[in-house]
């Protein structure tokens, strides 16, 4: 293998570039947009319906599944890939994230944190060493350290000890990884608290991960305020790897995030909108239980290419919502997940071809203007 991650291209007037990321599974053309399929599913949709939307890598937890089935369950069946039947890459997150929002916590110390699971209370105990031991089993291309994602807002001593933490973790973390065929990245901490960024942001670049992600955004401090993190942060990370921003986003907020340097993103906007009736267009948000649509015989978004649009009318759309049928939820799913991809296409020949700063500035205002 040779460089993991090239740069192909930047952007003359921001921090955008686009690269080529090498996995074990194939190359990642960055940016990327990674559809979440947390329990190893991308809710509702077939891998063969994930590839045509464009999509290039997916994303599964490590908390929901050493759950169930369990790493060991998963590991005997041929690893994740097998399982979720898609021989592209797969992403796990840590469970550094999952434990704090989903679990009832129990404790935090030094080695780890104990919790009782979210499905029936059982306890388990998962630190950096078990969750690389866990995500080793899983076998995705790339994993991430474990992490403290601290709450927005966040007492200034509060963020400093998950700060110093997640520098602990993400070192342990990387003792314990034992394949090289697998990708682990650190994830920068520290909030809306600049100079915790840059401290979180040194120390882990000396351990020379091969990417970095950017945590503890997202979680309600706003546009805004995750912007200018995103630009002080991405700025201390290493030009030649990978910029990975955690959970993110809304449109405007990946706009903004990739004129800032980042490379890599996950949300589950697309997917959990999606079974909502919640269209994403580029003139705002389309609500197919809305019984405006009950005669409409226009397609989801005009100038869509996704399978839905291609095939259904709004109106059929809304009737398979209205008596509780599967396909509705498959298909808006699909077509916000194409919307996604093409909003990153974009993105990407825009970057290629010199025109993205200005125009990125525009396409965040309407988005804004539109409520995306
Ligand atoms: N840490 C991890 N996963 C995450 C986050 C984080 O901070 C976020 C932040 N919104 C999403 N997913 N490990
Ligand atoms: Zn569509």
């Amino acid at each position: 293998m040779g460089k993991v991650f090239e740069v192909k291209s930047k952007d003359e007037f921001s921090h955008a570039r686009t690269g080529v990321l090498e996995t074990a599974h194939g190359e990642i053309e960055t940016p990327v947009f990674m559809p979440v399929g947390t329990r190893g599913s991308v809710k509702g949709l077939t891998p063969e319906q994930i590839t045509e939307t464009d999509s290039q890598i997916i994303l599964a937890n490590t908390y929901h599944m050493m759950l169930r089935p369990g790493a060991d369950i998963v590991e005997e069946l041929g690893g994740l890939h097998k399982l979720m039947a898609w021989d592209k890459p797969i992403l796990t997150d840590s469970g550094g994230y999952q434990v704090f929002s989903l679990s009832t916590l129990n404790k935090i110390t030094d080695s780890g944190v104990e919790f009782a699971s979210h499905i029936d209370g059982k306890k388990y105990i998962l630190g950096p060493e078990s969750s690389i031991e866990i995500q080793n089993k899983l076998g995705a291309d790339i994993i991430m350290a474990f992490d403290e994602c601290t709450p927005f807002p966040c007492p200034e001593e509060r963020l400093k000890t998950a700060v110093n933490r997640s520098i602990r973790w993400a070192e342990q973390s990387l003792k314990s990884h034992k394949r090289d065929d697998q990708l682990l990245f650190g994830i920068v901490q520290g909030g809306i608290d600049l100079a915790l960024r840059s401290g979180c942001a040194e120390g882990l670049v000396s351990m020379g991960f091969p990417g970095y992600a950017i945590g503890g955004l997202s979680v309600g401090e706003g546009h805004k305020n995750m912007i200018e993190t995103v630009n002080h942060t991405a700025t201390l990370l290493p030009e030649d790897k990978p910029r990975y921003l955690m959970g993110v986003g809304m449109p405007p907020d990946i706009i903004a995030a990739v004129k800032a340097g980042v490379d890599m993103f996950d949300c589950v906007l697309p997917t959990r909108n999606g079974r909502n009736a919640f269209a994403f267009t580029q003139s705002g948000a389309v609500r197919l239980r809305n019984s405006i649509h009950t005669k409409d015989s226009s397609p989801i978004e005009n100038n869509c290419d996704c399978y839905a649009c291609r095939n259904f009318s709004r109106a059929a759309i809304r009737h398979f919502f209205n008596v509780g049928e599967m396909l509705g939820p498959t298909l808006v799913s699909i077509h916000n997940i194409r919307f996604f991809q093409r909003l990153i296409a974009s993105i990407k020949e825009r970057i290629k071809d010199g025109s993205f700063s200005s125009w990125a500035d525009k396409q965040v205002e309407k988005y804004q203007k539109c409520g995306l």
